[in-house]
């Protein structure tokens, strides 16, 4: 889906004087990715720059490790831009919608890929905000974030622009995978609804007692969910293919750091030889590459997974995740908590 960057009132003469890999870039796509700056996000970074139509927006909230990160593997000078984004800071959120929007750059494509997990925390901790971590980064911030993008993805001149949300087989109940303790359950939402502070409410969406390895599967429920909505309220009226994916197990990334070492250790072979779910970081992002640019997954709504095989299919969501009165709630109660309503 090569098409051209807007010339965005570049004057002529300057436009004349542009370098030729000024020129190269100013032809291709543009697509922000969340977490660039390690695992998926930065695999699918490699692949997308890789194939030639892309400029990615590694949007991160390490400046320095994102440019270590890109120069490992080998991403050219002028292939991609580093901005900061810390994606627990509503306010670095908003900061960030600013920032990308005075550079110019048009926007094609948007991956909300960003996560964090504390397994083992006994106790929560806090965004800017006050909303528990793991929901606050890998839903909230990515909600106001895709809410205020959405306009900037409708101007895409992109026959097909894309707005994606990482979503995980964890968060499904109807997998043995989400069958795994503890299970993700939003429940009524009321922890949602009194905005997860510790204090005043629950930290937890459902309300109950924190557990950091449940509250990050109940973020991937809301991705998911979210995506859905999205879909449901946008698709028709601008055209934007909103889509999820479980990418595949990716064992070695640095989701996991804060497990315990034993965990750490036996995870990448518990899944390569016994569940067989196992994908190298470099195949995610080939797969999550083909959701941002192939045309053959172009279909709104979807939740894509893989076949041991590496051909994609539409996968099927838990009862929970594909609850369209559920995604109505958590995308109002939402809309609340990150000031948009
Ligand atoms: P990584 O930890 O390698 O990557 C996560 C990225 O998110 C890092 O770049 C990290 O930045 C960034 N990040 C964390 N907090 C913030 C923040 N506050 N603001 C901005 N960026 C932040 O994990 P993965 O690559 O495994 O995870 C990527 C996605 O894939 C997630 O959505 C995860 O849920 C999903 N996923 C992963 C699976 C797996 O098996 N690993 C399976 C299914 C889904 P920094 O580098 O600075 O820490
Ligand atoms: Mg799981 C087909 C079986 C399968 C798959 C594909 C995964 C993926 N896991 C499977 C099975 C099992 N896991 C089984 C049978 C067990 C019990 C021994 C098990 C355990 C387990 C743990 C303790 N698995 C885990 C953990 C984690 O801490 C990871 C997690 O839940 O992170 C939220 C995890 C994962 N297993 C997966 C995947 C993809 C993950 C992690 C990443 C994610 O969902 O984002």
């Amino acid at each position: 889906m090569a098409h051209s960057i807007r010339a965005n009132a570049v004057a002529a003469p300057v436009e004349t004087m542009k370098s030729a890999e000024e020129k190269k870039t100013s032809t291709k796509s543009v697509c922000i990715i969340t977490g660039a700056s390690s695992g998926l996000g930065l695999a699918t970074t490699k692949a997308l720059v890789d194939s030639g139509e892309f400029h990615v927006v590694m949007a991160c909230r390490d400046f320095l490790k994102a440019e270590k990160a890109a120069k490992s593997v080998g991403l050219p000078k002028g292939s991609y831009t580093v901005m900061h984004l810390d994606l627990a800071s509503l306010e670095s959120v908003r900061q960030f919608v600013k920032n990308f929007r005075s550079s110019g750059m048009p926007l094609d494509a948007l991956v909300c890929n960003a996560a964090v997990y504390f397994p083992t925390a006994k106790e929560p901790t806090y965004s800017a905000e006050g909303f528990e971590l793991s929901v606050a980064t890998n839903h909230l911030g990515h909600f106001l974030l895709a809410r205020l993008l959405l306009e900037d993805l409708e101007k895409s001149e992109s026959k097909s622009k894309r707005l994606i949300i990482v979503g995980s087989i964890t968060g499904n109940t109807n997998t043995l995978a989400g069958n795994v303790p503890p299970k993700a359950n939003l429940g009524d939402c009321r922890g949602l609804s009194g905005g997860l502070n510790g204090v005043t409410s629950s930290p937890m969406i459902d309300g109950g007692a924190f557990d950091g390895a449940k509250a990050y599967k109940d973020s991937k429920v809301c991705n998911m969910l979210t995506m859905q909505e999205f879909h449901r309220r946008y698709h028709e009226k601008t055209g934007i293919t909103f889509s999820s994916l479980y990418p595949g197990c990716i064992a070695t990334t640095g989701l996991f750091r804060s497990h315990i070492p034993l965990f750490r250790a036996l995870f990448p072979p518990f899944q390569k030889y016994i569940t067989k779910g196992f994908v190298s970081e470099e195949e995610s992002g080939k797969r999550l590459a083909q959701v941002v640019q192939d045309s053959s997954l172009s279909k709104s709504g979807v939740y894509w997974s893989w076949n041991n095989d590496s051909s994609s299919f539409e996968n099927v969501l838990s009862e929970e995740a594909s609850d369209e009165a559920k995604a109505k709630k958590v995308w109002e109660l939402s809309e609340k908590l990150v000031g948009l309503a």
